[in-house]
């Protein structure tokens, strides 16, 4: 039986909150509050329709074919936050990097970050409606992904698309560490 601390990243209102709560078998844990003020100025989604904000972390818990325990924590997208999620990258094994085709520029502090860092991540386009749509390649070269960085589709809200995310980033870790 192993474990692995694994990262949720990704910027505001894309969907970390919801895919730690799909997946998780325990009560996530979510840290939720009203935005101030301060935050409305800076923290927005392409629809404005964002009333909360995570102002800390979201944590979670899943198993993967009975033997594997991924703790999940959600890290703050908003780019004065990213100095706390530097910390919380410590002892994880890699990132589930969320991307909201609405909005590409909002994920580039998160993945700039797990590149710093050397953090191995998988890439799931969360699909929001209305979202543009785009090709694998259009989306790779706008993210400005290795070749290798798996890119995956899914619905947070959904329990098989958002495990199905989890477990491409498992394999290309596996890959990663095959190959170091
Ligand atoms: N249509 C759609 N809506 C989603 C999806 N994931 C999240 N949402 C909604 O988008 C909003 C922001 O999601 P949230 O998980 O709070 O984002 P976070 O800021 O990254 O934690 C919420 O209202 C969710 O219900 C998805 O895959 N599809
Ligand atoms: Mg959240």
């Amino acid at each position: 039986m192993g474990a692995a601390k694994i990262l949720v990243v990704g910027p505001l209102g894309v969907g970390k909150t919801t895919l730690i709560g799909t997946v998780s078998e325990i009560e996530p844990l979510s840290t939720e509050a009203v935005m101030t003020r301060a935050g409305a100025r800076v923290d927005t989604t392409p629809d404005q329709s964002k009333t909360t904000t995570t102002v800390a972390l979201d944590f979670g818990r899943i198993t993967i074919d009975g033997e594997l325990v991924l703790y999940l924590f959600g890290t703050p997208g908003q780019p004065r936050f990213l100095p706390a999620w530097r910390d919380l990258a410590k002892g994880s094994l890699g990132a589930l990097a969320l991307i909201d085709t609405r909005d590409l520029e909002s994920s580039f502090d998160a993945l700039g970050n797990l590149e710093d860092l050397g953090l191995p991540f998988a890439v799931a386009v969360n699909v929001f409606p209305g979202s543009p749509t785009f090709t694998d390649d259009e989306l790779r070269t706008a993210l400005d992904l290795l070749p290798d960085t798996p890119l995956v589709f899914c619905d947070a809200r959904e329990a098989t698309s958002s495990v199905r995310a989890l477990i491409a980033l498992l394999r290309h870790l596996i890959d990663v560490t095959e190959s170091a």
